[in-house]
C-alpha cells in the first residue's frame, strides 16, 4: 500500500500483487492507514486507487477456507471506515474493480473510473453473494431491479453502462487519480458527505412502487434453479436485495452478513471456487522447461466442415486472418453461410456492429489450393475423423507450411504421435481438440505428443487464451481426457439401461443432478454413428464393443439426425420421446449377455453408478500423467461436457460430497 498526501488529499494506493485482492491480511495494513488519515487535521479529503493496473479483484478468495479469528480485521472493516469518515472518499479506478473492490467503491462518496473499466459483481459464480455490504447499498444506489440483474449475473458492465446506471459519478478518458484530485478541488470540504447507506431503495421497475415487492421478490425467485440445483446463492441474494428494500441499513447488512455466511460455508461455493482456481492452474505444467509462445498473427484450416468452419469464427473473433482449405465448392457455400449466419446472429443480439461482423466475415478466406497456407503461423487440420485421411494431410502440410509453422490436429480420439510422425518436424505437432459448436463451447484440450516442444506447448496455451478458451493440456492416449473418460461414462448408463432402468429416468436423474443433459440424450445430439465409428477405432483393451451402440448403428437409428436412436424425434422437433423399440433392443442385448434385468436403483445411486464410471477413468489418467491435476479433469468436465460447476467437476464431487453420495 502506498500513501502520500498532494495538497491535502491523501492518495491511498491499493498494492497488493497481482490484484489488489482485499485480504484480512492486507485490511490489517489498510485500516491503520485509514485511521491515520482520519485523525490527520491536514487531510481534508482521502483517494483510493490501484496499482498494478487496476483498482481490485475484490476480497481474496482463499481467505474463505478458513474463519477470521475474533478480531481479525476484514475488508468489512475497512468499508466500515471509508463510510463512518468524516472526511471525503473518492474512489478513483482504472481497468478493473470486481466484487468487495466496487464495495469499497460503494463506501466512498465518489466513484470516478476510466472510460474502458470494467466493473461487476462475479461473487455468485464463487457461489457467494456480495458479502462487504454490495447488496444493500448498491440497491439503494442504482435500484433493486437493476442491483439485482447485475449481482445475479455476475457479469462485467463498462464504466459507460455503469454511469448510466448511477453506479459511477464520472468516467474520464485517462488518469482516474488527476480526475479525483479535480473533484476534490471543486467539492471538498464543503460538500455534505454522500453516505450511499443513508439512502433508501427504490424498486427501480417503471410503474411499480415499493408496494410491489413482495411480487417481484416472488417473481424473481421462481426465475431461478432450485437451491439444491445451482440456485442456492442466487435464491440467497434475492433475499438479501430484500432486505435492502424491507429493513433499515444495519439489520440490512446483518442479514446480508448471515446469508453471506451460510453461502462461504457451502458445497456449492466450496465446488465453485475449487474450479476458480484450478482453472488458473491449467497453464502451468510441472516439469516442463519455461519456454517463450510464439506470436500467432495468421492460422490454416483444413477443412470447412462444421468443426473448422467454428474453429475459423474462433480466429476471426480473435482478430487473426484465418484461410480454410476445402476441395468442395458446395462445402465452401455452406461453410459461408454459417460464418454469414452467426455473424449476422450476433449483429441482431447487438453484440456487434455491422461494421464488426462484415470485418471478421471477410478475415475467414475460403480456398482449395494448400499453398495458401505455406505462410500460415499455424495450422489446424480438422477433417474426417480417419488415421488415413489426416496422415495424408499431414505430411502435405509438412511439405507446404514454412518451417517453424505448427501443425495442429482437431482429432478428438486419434494418436496425436502417429500423425507427427508422417511430418520431418514432430517437435512442433500437437493436437488442439475443439468442442462442438467450436465457437461457442469454451473448453479446448491441447493435446501434447512425445515430441511436442515446450515453446510449442508455450505457443498452444497462449493461443488458447487469445481464442478465449479454457485450455486444458492432456496426454497423448485415446480419447485424451474428456472423450476417453465418457467412454466408460457411456458405458455405465448403457448397461444401466440392460438392467432395466429407461433412458429417460437415467437422463431425468442426470439432469436433476445438474448436468446439462442426460448420457442418452447426448448419445442422440452428438449422433450414435459418430459414437459407433469412434468405438471402432478405440484399443480393445478399453471393454468390448457396446452391442446397443453396434445395433442401433445397424438399425440405422443415429439419433436426432435420423429421427430416431435412443429416443424418437417428430420431425422438425429436438424433443426425445421414450421409444418402446429402444426398451426393446436393450432387453434382447441384456438377454444376450445374460445381464439380469430388474435391477432397483435410486436416482441417487443411478447418478453414484455414473460418476463414479467417471472418476474410476480419471484416476487412471492421473496415474498415467494423461491428465496433470485432479482440477484439469473437473475444468474439462466442466467447460466441455456439461458437468454442474456447482458440483466442482467429477473428481471434486468425489471427494467432497456426503459419502453416502459416492464411493468412487
Ligand atoms: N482472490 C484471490 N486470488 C485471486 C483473486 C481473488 N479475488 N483474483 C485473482 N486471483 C489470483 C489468481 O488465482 C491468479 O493466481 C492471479 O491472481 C492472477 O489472476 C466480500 C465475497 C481480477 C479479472 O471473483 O476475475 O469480493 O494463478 O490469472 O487474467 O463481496 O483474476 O497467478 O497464482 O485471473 O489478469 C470476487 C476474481 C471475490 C474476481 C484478473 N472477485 N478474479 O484477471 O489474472 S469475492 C472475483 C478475476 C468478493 C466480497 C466478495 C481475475 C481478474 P496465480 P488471473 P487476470
Amino acid at each position: 500500500m502506498r500513501s502520500e498526501d498532494r495538497a491535502g488529499v491523501r492518495v491511498i494506493t491499493l498494492d497488493n500483487p497481482p490484484v489488489n485482492a482485499l485480504s484480512f491480511a492486507y485490511a490489517a495494513v489498510l485500516c491503520p492507514a485509514l485511521d491515520a488519515a482520519e485523525a490527520d487535521p491536514a487531510v481534508r479529503a482521502v483517494v483510493l486507487t490501484g496499482a498494478n493496473g487496476l483498482f481490485s479483484g475484490g476480497a481474496d478468495i482463499n481467505d474463505f477456507t478458513s474463519d477470521p479469528g475474533p478480531g481479525t480485521l476484514t475488508i468489512r472493516d475497512v468499508i466500515a471506515r471509508v463510510e463512518q469518515s468524516a472526511k471525503t472518499y473518492v474512489a478513483a479506478i482504472e481497468k478493473t474493480a470486481l466484487g468487495g473492490g466496487v464495495e469499497l467503491a460503494l463506501a466512498c462518496d465518489y466513484r470516478i473510473a476510466t472510460a474502458g473499466t470494467k466493473l461487476g459483481f462475479p461473487e455468485i459464480k464463487l457461489g457467494l453473494l456480495p458479502g462487504a455490504g454490495g447488496t444493500q447499498r448498491l440497491p439503494r444506489l442504482i435500484g433493486a431491479q437493476d442491483a439485482l440483474q447485475l449481482m445475479l449475473k455476475g457479469d462485467n458492465i463498462d464504466a459507460g453502462d455503469a454511469l448510466a446506471k448511477g453506479l459511477l459519478d464520472e468516467v474520464v478518458p485517462a488518469d482516474a487519480l488527476g480526475a479525483a484530485l479535480a473533484l476534490i478541488a471543486r467539492v471538498a470540504p464543503s460538500a455534505p458527505k454522500r453516505r450511499v447507506s443513508a439512502r433508501s431503495t427504490e424498486l427501480g421497475i417503471k410503474g411499480l412502487g415499493l408496494f410491489a415487492t413482495p411480487f417481484v421478490v416472488a417473481q424473481a425467485h421462481k426465475m431461478l434453479p432450485p437451491e439444491d440445483n445451482g440456485g442456492f446463492a442466487a435464491h440467497k441474494l434475492v433475499d438479501a436485495v430484500e432486505a435492502s428494500i424491507e429493513l433499515d441499513f444495519p439489520r440490512g447488512l446483518a442479514r446480508e452478513f448471515r446469508l453471506f455466511d451460510e453461502l462461504v460455508r457451502s458445497a456449492p461455493s466450496a465446488a465453485l471456487r475449487h474450479v476458480f482456481f484450478a482453472e488458473r492452474e491449467l497453464g502451468k505444467i510441472p516439469g516442463m522447461p519455461p519456454a517463450q509462445a510464439k506470436p500467432i498473427a495468421s492460422a490454416g484450416i483444413v477443412g470447412a466442415g462444421t468443426m473448422g468452419t467454428g474453429i475459423a469464427i474462433c480466429f476471426a473473433n480473435a482478430g487473426i486472418p484465418a484461410v480454410v482449405i476445402e476441395p468442395s465448392d458446395e462445402q465452401i457455400e455452406r461453410a459461408k453461410q454459417m460464418v454469414f449466419g452467426m455473424f449476422a446472429h450476433q449483429v441482431q443480439r447487438g453484440r456487434m456492429t455491422q461494421e464488426e461482423a462484415w470485418k471478421r466475415g471477410q478475415s475467414i478466406r475460403f480456398e482449395s489450393d494448400y499453398a495458401e497456407l505455406a505462410q500460415a503461423d499455424v495450422v489446424i487440420e480438422a477433417v474426417f475423423e480417419s488415421m488415413d485421411v489426416k496422415k495424408t494431410v499431414f505430411a502435405k502440410l509438412d511439405t507446404i507450411c514454412k518451417p517453424d509453422a505448427i501443425l495442429a490436429s482437431n482429432t478428438s480420439t486419434l494418436d496425436i504421435d502417429a500423425m507427427a510422425a508422417v511430418t520431418t518436424r514432430p517437435a512442433q505437432v500437437l493436437g488442439l481438440h475443439f468442442f462442438a459448436p467450436a465457437n461457442i463451447m469454451k473448453l479446448l484440450e491441447i493435446v501434447r505428443g512425445n515430441a511436442t516442444s515446450p515453446e510449442t506447448m508455450a505457443t498452444a496455451i497462449a493461443l488458447g487464451k487469445t481464442l478465449r478458451k479454457v485450455g486444458v493440456v492432456s496426454g497423448n492416449a485415446f480419447g485424451f481426457i474428456g472423450n476417453r473418460m465418457l467412454f466408460d461414462y457411456a458405458r455405465e448408463a448403457i448397461q444401466l439401461a440392460e438392467e432395466g432402468i429407461a433412458p429417460e429416468r437415467i437422463d431425468r436423474a442426470m439432469k436433476n443432478f445438474g448436468m446439462a443433459m442426460g448420457p442418452f440424450a447426448m448419445f442422440d445430439l452428438s449422433g450414435l454413428d459418430v459414437f459407433w465409428h469412434i468405438e471402432q477405432g478405440r484399443p480393445d483393451a478399453m471393454h468390448g464393443r457396446t452391442r446397443i451402440i453396434d445395433r442401433l448403428y445397424r438399425e440405422k437409428r443415429f439419433g436426432q439426425k435420423s429421427g430416431a436412436g435412443i429416443y424418437r424425434y417428430e420431425k422438425g422437433s429436438r424433443e426425445p420421446i421414450p421409444d418402446p423399440v429402444t426398451l426393446e433392443l436393450f432387453r434382447e442385448e441384456a438377454a444376450k449377455a445374460g445381464v439380469a434385468q430388474g435391477t432397483v436403483v435410486t436416482d441417487d445411486e443411478i447418478v453414484k453408478r455414473l460418476v463414479d464410471a467417471l472418476v474410476a477413468v480419471g484416476n487412471e489418467l492421473l496415474r498415467t500423467g494423461i491428465a496433470l491435476r485432479s482440477g484439469d479433469i473437473d475444468i474439462v468436465y466442466v467447460y466441455g461436457y456439461g458437468f454442474p460447476p456447482h458440483r466442482g467437476g467429477p473428481m471434486w464431487y468425489a471427494e467432497h460430497a456426503p459419502k453416502e453420495l459416492v464411493h468412487a
